[in-house]
């Protein structure tokens, strides 16, 4: 499948250090709708929203971090970092009664952008399983 062949190149081109599109939204080169900031995480509208309520919430420091799966002992106060930023999006966007954090780890999940990043979904009455 080309979709498939197209994430597999994406997470090899990542996987060798190379910055991705998140970089550029962080450094604000790339305009992003920004809903949450503070001095290590950034959370932004996701550009093709699969929910009223769709925003990423990144790392600003990628650190090794390109997906969930490449997780180190090092890694274990940023992760709890994003999850708890998460739910203060979840807040902010008046969603925090029922939302869902996703994270796509590696090209048979379906990620395309290897900076590690959570999904917060909310905002309709939410489906299980997920596709
Ligand atoms: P995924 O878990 O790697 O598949 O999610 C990547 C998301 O990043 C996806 O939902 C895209 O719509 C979103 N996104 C974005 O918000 N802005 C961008 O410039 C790009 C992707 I490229």
């Amino acid at each position: 499948h080309d979709e498939e062949a197209a994430a597999r190149a994406a997470a090899t081109e990542a996987n060798s250090g190379a910055p991705t599109i998140f970089d550029k939204i962080i450094s604000k080169e790339i305009p992003s709708s920004i809903v949450y900031e503070d001095e290590k995480v950034l959370a932004f509208r996701d550009i093709n929203p699969q929910a009223p309520v769709h925003v990423l919430v990144i790392p600003k420091l990628r650190d090794g971090l390109t997906e969930l799966g490449k997780a180190e002992p090092r890694h274990e106060d940023i992760l709890g970092h994003l999850l708890h930023a998460s739910k203060i999006v979840a807040e902010k966007e008046g969603i925090v009664d029922g939302f869902r954090v996703v994270i796509n780890s590696g090209a048979t999940a379906c990620q395309s952008v290897y900076h590690l990043h959570l999904h917060v979904l909310g905002g309709r009455q939410l489906k299980w399983p997920p596709g």
